[in-house]
C-alpha cells in the first residue's frame, strides 16, 4: 500500500514537472494568444487575444504562412516589390483576400498605402515552419 502511494506521488511529481517544462517551452513573443510556433506573424500581435490595428485575427488570405498583418508580398517571391504594388492596384475594389491587408473585406486605399510603405521589405516574420510555401497552414 505504501509503495502504491509512493508510486502515485512520483507520478504526480513527474506529471507536474513535465507540464512545467511544457509551459516553459511555449513562447508568445507578441502576447496575442498564439504561441510563436503557430503564429503567422510572430512578432506582431494579430489576434485572437490581442488584435492588430486592423482586426486580422491570424487571417492569411493567400495561405502562405504569413498573416495578412505582416504580408504584402502578393507575388509570393518573398520580397515586397513592384509586382506586389501592381497586384494591389489591380485588386482595388475587389474582395481579394490576399490583397485585403487590413482584413475589412475590401481591397481599398488603406491596403494600397500599407503596400507602398512596406516596399523593399519582406513578409513576416512568421513562426510557422512552412511559411513562404503555399499552402502553409499550422
Ligand atoms: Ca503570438
Ligand atoms: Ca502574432
Ligand atoms: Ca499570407
Ligand atoms: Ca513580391
Amino acid at each position: 500500500m505504501r509503495n502504491l502511494i509512493v508510486i502515485g506521488c512520483a507520478t504526480v511529481l513527474a506529471l507536474s514537472l513535465s507540464m512545467g517544462a511544457f509551459a516553459g517551452s511555449i513562447t508568445d513573443t507578441d502576447t496575442d494568444g498564439v504561441p510563436d510556433s503557430l503564429d503567422n506573424c510572430d512578432v506582431l500581435a494579430n489576434g485572437p487575444l490581442v488584435a492588430d490595428s486592423n482586426n486580422c485575427f491570424q487571417t492569411d488570405g493567400d495561405q502562405d504562412g504569413y498573416g495578412n498583418a505582416c504580408d504584402v508580398d502578393l507575388s509570393n517571391n518573398n520580397v515586397n516589390d513592384l509586382p506586389d504594388l501592381i497586384d494591389v492596384l489591380g485588386a482595388l475594389g475587389t474582395a481579394d483576400p490576399a490583397a485585403d491587408i487590413t482584413c475589412n473585406g475590401a481591397v481599398d486605399l488603406p491596403d494600397l498605402i500599407i503596400v507602398l510603405g512596406a516596399l523593399g521589405g519582406a513578409p513576416g516574420p512568421s513562426g510557422i515552419g512552412c511559411a513562404g510555401s503555399i499552402p502553409c497552414t499550422p
